[in-house]
């Protein structure tokens, strides 16, 4: 099969069957099955709501809170106001990724291709798997059993012939859903669905598209491809081929590394800048240590951090030219840490990945290659000088300068 772009809508690919699989209000479905007096009610997990006065926001919401308009990311005051005789709770993040790795170990007794996107929720390619396990909407139900029997939560999944379609047909019947898009209905599937249905496309992007008259996905899939280029740059063909139902990414499992990341989880959570700014260096050090050790570059930097109340938020940035260089890593990452409003509240994780990766054969030669010798020959020593004495054998004066002060 070809990869390559063909901007037609005919193209011919593989058929694939995947699944894609999402738990039902994950953190809130946690509360209210280890603490069955929960149960039936509405139950808001995230930040201390303080009668109202509270800081930070709501992580998820049981099925009955949503009825009273809350949703994720909402200002826990908000919630608080909307349902003041909800019951709310502190994230429990333990419990949640030991159920989680409960079910994705249940997920990988039906295929080996699976690729977790998050703490609820993967992707299966099942497509090797039909003859063992019976046709796709078995394979599904069975799934959604063996998660309900072993944890006592429910999943709701979707089933299509590309990762587009079934992330969003999981989505449709929530909570413990199972909506099956049979291969050759995928572009009347989408046609009614409004864009903000779609993957990607950000609360940014969404006014854009819409000012152009589309509102549906299906509107979208008849609009004219050049255009759409013209108006989005790359992101519009990959827009309209996802419209028109053309999604011929792998279950990544089955492919090669598409993201390469470091992070670091604290044992208490962190307020002090200097500190959060430290570690993200030494992320970046190993980050790029790691990327050159492989002989990748990259050139989306990605920025993650988890507040006190389990939300975890992403902020990227793409440089000009492919890189390795740590130094560069450090200092998008920094500009996107300090551009990033914590809303008050202490870091519990903070990461850095690499994405739109390139391997050696593909690299373009920078424009700023010359600039960014130094650090790149910096760089190169230190990377001999771990390798040959270890980890801790040498590392940047910042890091050290810290250190010495006690931090
Ligand atoms: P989601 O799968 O997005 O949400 P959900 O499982 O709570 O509800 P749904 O039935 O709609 O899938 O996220 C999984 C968990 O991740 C969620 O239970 C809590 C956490 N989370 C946050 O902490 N902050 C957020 O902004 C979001 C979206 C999720
Ligand atoms: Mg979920």
């Amino acid at each position: 099969m070809t990869q390559k772009a063909r901007a037609n809508g005919n193209e011919t690919k593989p058929f694939r069957i995947i699944i894609h699989l999402d738990m039902d209000a994950f953190f809130a479905a946690v509360e209210q099955l280890d603490f069955p007096q929960y149960r039936g009610k509405p139950v808001i997990v995230g930040a201390d709501p303080r009668e109202g006065q509270g800081r930070g926001v709501v992580s998820t919401a049981s099925y009955e809170a949503r009825k009273f308009g809350i949703h994720s990311a909402m200002p826990i005051s908000r919630a608080y106001r909307l349902c003041p005789n909800g019951i709310y709770v502190r994230p429990r993040g333990k419990r949640y990724s030991e159920l989680s790795r409960q079910i994705m170990q249940i997920l990988y007794d039906f295929s080996p291709g699976i690729e977790q996107v998050s703490i609820d929720e993967a992707f299966l390619d099942v497509t090797g798997c039909l003859k063992l396990l019976g046709d796709a909407p078995t394979i599904a139900r069975n799934i959604k059993q063996r998660i309900r029997q072993e944890t006592g939560l429910t999943a709701s999944v979707g089933i299509a012939s590309n990762k587009f379609i079934a992330k969003i047909a999981s989505d449709l019947e929530k909570p413990n859903g199972l909506v099956i898009v049979e291969p050759g209905t995928e572009k009347a599937f989408l046609k009614d669905l409004p864009i903000s249905k779609m993957w990607g496309i950000g609360k940014k992007t969404e006014p854009h598209i819409r000012k152009m008259g589309i509102s549906t996905i299906g509107q979208l899939a008849e609009y004219d491809v050049k255009l759409l280029v013209k108006k989005l740059g790359k992101a519009g063909m990959h827009y309209w081929r996802l419209a028109n139902g053309i999604d011929h990414r792998p279950v990544s499992a089955f492919g090669p590394a598409k993201s390469m990341s470091e992070e670091r989880t604290f044992e208490y959570d962190i307020d002090d800048v200097d500190i959060l700014k430290r570690k993200l260096f030494e992320i970046a050090e190993d980050l790029g240590c790691a990327l050159r050790r492989k002989h990748i570059k990259g050139k989306t930097i990605t920025l993650k951090i988890r507040l006190e109340d389990f939300s975890t938020f992403t902020r990227s940035h793409s440089t000009v030219d492919y890189t390795d260089s740590s130094s560069l890593i450090y200092s998008t990452g920094l500009s996107l840490f300090e551009n990033f409003d914590r809303m008050g509240m202490k870091v519990r994780l903070i990461g850095i990945g690499m994405s739109n990766l390139s391997h050696p054969e593909a690299e373009q030669i920078g424009l700023f290659e010359e600039d960014d010798s130094t650090s790149k020959k910096l760089d190169h020593v230190i990377d001999m000088i771990q390798e040959k004495f270890g980890h801790k054998a040498i590392t940047k004066a910042t890091i050290l300068r810290n250190k010495r002060n006690g931090k």
